[in-house]
């Protein structure tokens, strides 16, 4: 346990660290105090770690934005708020680690931002997804106009918002807002099994693939498509991959 946090639980497992909001009696609503603490994790992951799990203590992964602290913003600060926000969220996409996101009950609003800026989504079958933006009188700005639009389109996002309406977890696993769906309780399990697997990846794969294909999905395709024949010769011509392939002519590993 690293205890320089108090509003997240950080372990080491091996060469996975597991990510825990944790603030279950406000249902791991965001502080500023929270997210900062966020950023300083994935500013400085501890040494050697290869994958993160990123869950919430209690029956809620994430309510969204705490409430309380925004009753009385200016425009200026609002917009340094949100931009904050993108930033942080940012690194945890784009930091170079994969991260495994575990999920139940709430992933509401911000909540929703947080899951969505990591890769590989598990849900189990109390999760439920809302965007209560509209609601509460407000806007996303946590990115999800562009993360949650990029997976479900525009159109479902819009709808969600002006309906107020929740995808239950079979649903928002069927619109791949988790790729997994487990039984009631069991979606830490499954992540972390899954952040191993990856740690055993090449480091340079994973890193490519987190830092690669968000921004090839950004290009025309001819610059994708050259974009991918560069990090294609930056894996493959790598030592790590040379004996991988070895590995695996040889039967001795896959
Ligand atoms: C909170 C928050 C919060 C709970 N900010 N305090 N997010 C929302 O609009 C979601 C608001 N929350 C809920 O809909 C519900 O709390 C839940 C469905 C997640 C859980 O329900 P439940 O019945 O288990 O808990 P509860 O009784 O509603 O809440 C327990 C406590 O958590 C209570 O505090 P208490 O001191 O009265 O015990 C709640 O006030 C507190 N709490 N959610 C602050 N969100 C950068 S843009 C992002 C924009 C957004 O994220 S908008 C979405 C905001």
């Amino acid at each position: 346990m690293i205890d320089r946090f108090k509003l997240i639980s950080v372990e080491r497992d091996g060469d996975i660290a597991v990510v825990l909001l944790n603030r279950p009696d406000k249902r791991n609503a965001v502080s500023d105090a929270l997210i900062w603490e966020i950023e300083d994790f994935f500013d400085s992951p501890p040494e050697g770690v290869k994958a993160v799990v990123l869950g919430g203590v209690g029956k809620h992964f994430c309510a969204g934005l705490d409430l309380s602290e925004h009753k009385s913003r200016s425009a200026h600060e609002v917009v340094k708020h949100s931009r904050m926000w993108h930033r942080i969220f940012d690194k945890v996409e784009f930091g170079g680690l994969p991260v495994v996101a575990a999920l139940q009950g709430a992933v509401i609003g911000g909540g929703l931002e947080m899951a969505t800026s990591t890769h590989v989504r598990v849900a189990d079958t109390t999760t439920f997804f809302g965007l209560p933006e509209g609601r509460r009188g407000i806007f996303t700005g946590g990115g999800a106009s562009v993360r949650v639009a990029g997976i479900i389109g525009a159109g479902r996002m819009r709808e969600m918002m002006l309906t107020g309406r929740q995808y239950q977890a079979e649903d928002g696993y069927r619109l791949g807002l988790a790729h997994y769906l487990v039984e009631p309780g069991q979606a830490l399990q499954k992540a972390k099994e899954l952040a191993r697997e990856i740690a055993g990846n090449a480091e340079m794969s994973n890193y490519l693939i987190i830092q690669a294909l968000a921004r090839i999905d950004n290009m025309s395709s001819a610059d994708g498509l050259f974009t991918e024949s560069l990090a294609a010769a930056l894996t493959l011509a790598s030592g790590e991959a040379a004996e991988r392939m070895q590995a695996f002519l040889n039967r001795s590993k896959t």
